[in-house]
C-alpha cells in the first residue's frame, strides 16, 4: 500500500496526490504538516529528516522531494502516459519540471507566503509587487513554450504538467497582477477538465492567513 505524509492544502503534497489520482493509486494519506503538526518527532524524522511533507511509503521505498516522487510514481506505475518512454521527450517534461523550482518556485512563494501565510498587517506589498512582476516575466517563457505545444511536455499529458499546473492554479487564483497569458490560460482550462486536478488541486485556499487556516481546519 501507498502511503503519504502531507495536509492536502500543500502545493507540494498537491503534486503527488494528483500524480496518484491521475495514475489510479490506492493509498493512504496521513494529514500532517502546519496547524496539523506531526513533523518535528523522530519518527516522522526517519521518514524525512528535512522534516518537511510530502513524503511516500511504497511498500518499504521512502521517497521525499515532490517532484521527485512524481517522476518515481510516473516512472514505476505510469510508463507510457505520466512518464514518456522516449527520452527526448521525457527530457522536456523533467526539464520544466525543474524549472518550476528553480525559476518560478521562489517567486510564487514569496507571494503566497506573503499575502495568504501573513497577516495583514504584516505584510510587504512592494516585495510581493517585485515578485509578482518577475513571476509574471516567468510564465511568459511558458506562456509562449505553450503557444506550440497543447501540454507542457508535448502533444500529451504527461509528469510534466504537474509541478506547474499546481503552481498555476495559486497565481491564477491570488491577488496579483498578471501580464496577458492566453496559452497558459487554454493549458489552465484543458487541466481544469481532469478530475484528479479538481480534486486535489483546483479548490479554494483562501485569501488570508484566516480564510487559510479555517480551511485548513475544515480540511479542504
Ligand atoms: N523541496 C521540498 C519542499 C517541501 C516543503 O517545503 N514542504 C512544505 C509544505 S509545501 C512544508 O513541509 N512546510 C511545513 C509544514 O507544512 O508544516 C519538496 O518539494 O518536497
Amino acid at each position: 500500500m501507498l502511503n503519504i505524509w502531507g495536509r492536502r492544502n500543500s502545493s507540494n503534497v498537491q503534486k503527488v496526490m494528483w500524480t496518484i489520482g491521475e495514475l489510479g493509486l490506492e493509498f493512504k494519506r496521513h494529514t500532517v504538516g502546519d496547524s496539523f503538526g506531526g513533523l518535528k518527532t523522530e519518527e516522522y524524522r526517519k521518514l524525512n529528516p528535512n522534516a518537511v511533507i510530502p513524503v511516500i511509503d511504497d511498500d518499504g521505498v521512502i521517497i521525499w522531494e515532490s517532484n521527485v516522487i512524481v517522476r518515481y510514481l510516473s516512472a514505476k506505475y505510469g510508463e507510457g502516459n505520466l512518464w514518456p518512454k522516449d527520452p527526448a521527450k521525457r527530457a522536456v517534461a523533467d526539464q520544466w519540471m525543474d524549472w518550476m523550482q528553480t525559476t518560478v518556485g521562489t517567486d510564487s512563494g514569496i507571494i503566497f507566503m506573503g499575502l495568504v501565510r501573513t497577516p495583514a498587517d504584516e505584510q510587504n506589498h512592494e516585495a510581493i509587487a517585485a515578485a509578482a512582476k518577475r513571476l509574471g516575466y516567468s510564465y511568459g517563457i511558458l506562456d509562449r513554450h505553450l503557444a506550440s505545444s497543447k501540454y507542457v511536455g508535448g502533444d500529451s499529458f504527461s509528469m510534466g504538467d504537474i509541478p506547474l499546473g499546481v503552481n498555476l492554479f495559486r497565481y491564477f487564483n491570488i491577488a496579483v497582477e498578471r501580464p496577458e497569458l492566453p496559452h497558459l490560460q487554454d493549458w489552465y482550462q484543458r487541466l481544469l477538465e481532469r478530475p484528479a486536478y479538481r480534486e486535489h488541486v483546483a479548490f479554494p485556499f483562501g485569501s488570508s492567513l484566516e480564510e487559510w487556516l479555517e480551511l485548513e481546519k475544515a480540511g479542504r
